[in-house]
C-alpha cells in the first residue's frame, strides 16, 4: 500500500482538514474550533435541536462527517439553511457606518490572486449546474447596472473588523439577467482558474447589501482587494467574499468551498 492510499485510508476528517489547513500560507491564524467558538454557530446548532427537536446537540457534534459533509438528512438540512445562512435577519439591513469611520481594507488573504491579470481581458463567466456556460460579461456591463455604495464593517474570521466603503452592483439585479436560476439554493463563485472557490446561499445573494463590487472607499477596486470585480456583503465572514470572481455557477448541489473543506463552517455568518 503506497504512503499516498494508507493515508487516505486511517486520516480522520479533523486530520485532514489540519492538514489541508497547514497546506496553505494564508490559513487563518485561528483554528476552525476557536473560529467555531466566536460564531453564532454552536449557539445556533443547540437553539436548532431544542427548537426543531431533530438531533440532540451532543448527537450533531458526533455525527460522522465525510469529506466534512455532514451526514445528515435533507429536512435537517433545509432547517440549517434556513437558521444558518443569513440568521434571523431576513430581509433586515446590517449596520452602515459613516465616510469618517471608513478606510481601505488590509489586503487579506490572495489564494488565487496572486498573479496580476489583464483588467482589459477579464471576463465574467455565468455557468449552470452542469458547467454549460450560460453568459460571458464585461466590466462595463456589470457598470451599467444601478451602481450602490454601503458603508459596512467587514468581519475576518481571523478576529480581524474594518469599516469600509463598497460600491458596486447588487447582486440581485445582476441575477434580473438570469431570471430562469433566480431561485436556485446556491450561488457559487471561483476565481478565474479556480484555485479559491465558496458557496454561498441564496439568501444571502438575494440580499440588497450583497454587490458585485468594483471600488473601495471611492476609487477603483485594486488587484489585491480583488480587481476588477469582488464580492461584498456584511451578511457574512471575509472567506466568503471572494476576490476576483471568474465564474458564477447557479447550482442546487451545495457547492465546494475553500475554507469549508478546512473546517470552517459551510455558512460563515454573521
Ligand atoms: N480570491 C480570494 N478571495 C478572498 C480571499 C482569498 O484568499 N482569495 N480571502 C478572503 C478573506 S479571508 C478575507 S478577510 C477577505 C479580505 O479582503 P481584503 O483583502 O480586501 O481585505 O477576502 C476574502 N476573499
Ligand atoms: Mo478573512
Amino acid at each position: 500500500m503506497s504512503a499516498e492510499t494508507a493515508r487516505a485510508v486511517t486520516e480522520s476528517g479533523r486530520d485532514r482538514q489540519a492538514r489541508l489547513r497547514a497546506e496553505v500560507d494564508d490559513a487563518p491564524s485561528i483554528s476552525a474550533g476557536e473560529y467555531r467558538g466566536i460564531s453564532r454557530r454552536s449557539f445556533l446548532t443547540a437553539g436548532a435541536a431544542v427548537a426543531g427537536g431533530v438531533f440532540g446537540f451532543y448527537g450533531l457534534q458526533k455525527r460522522p462527517e465525510i469529506d466534512n459533509i455532514p451526514d445528515v438528512t435533507r429536512r435537517f438540512h433545509r432547517l440549517n439553511e434556513r437558521i444558518w445562512s443569513t440568521g434571523f435577519r431576513d430581509d433586515h439591513l446590517a449596520p452602515t457606518y459613516s465616510p469618517a469611520e471608513s478606510s481601505i481594507l488590509r489586503v487579506n488573504g490572495r489564494i488565487g490572486i496572486r498573479s496580476e491579470i489583464d483588467l482589459e481581458t477579464w471576463t465574467l463567466e455565468v455557468h449552470g449546474s452542469d458547467g454549460t456556460v450560460l453568459g460571458t460579461h464585461t466590466l462595463d456591463e456589470i457598470m451599467a447596472l444601478p451602481k450602490h455604495e454601503m458603508i459596512i464593517e467587514h468581519k475576518c474570521v481571523e478576529g480581524w473588523s474594518q469599516v469600509t466603503t463598497w460600491a458596486g452592483a447588487r447582486f440581485s439585479d445582476f441575477q434580473g439577467w438570469y431570471p430562469k436560476y433566480a431561485d436556485t439554493g446556491y450561488v457559487a463563485l471561483e476565481t478565474p482558474g479556480g484555485d479559491y472557490y465558496v458557496g454561498n446561499d441564496r439568501a444571502t445573494m438575494d440580499h440588497p447589501q450583497t454587490l458585485l463590487v468594483y471600488e473601495m472607499v471611492g476609487g477603483p477596486l485594486d488587484q489585491e482587494h480583488g480587481a476588477p470585480l469582488r464580492l461584498a456583503t456584511p451578511l457574512k465572514y471575509g472567506i466568503k467574499q471572494l476576490k476576483r470572481i471568474g465564474v458564477v455557477r447557479f447550482t442546487d448541489v451545495q457547492p465546494a468551498d475553500y475554507w469549508a473543506e478546512r473546517g470552517y463552517d459551510y455558512y460563515a455568518a454573521l
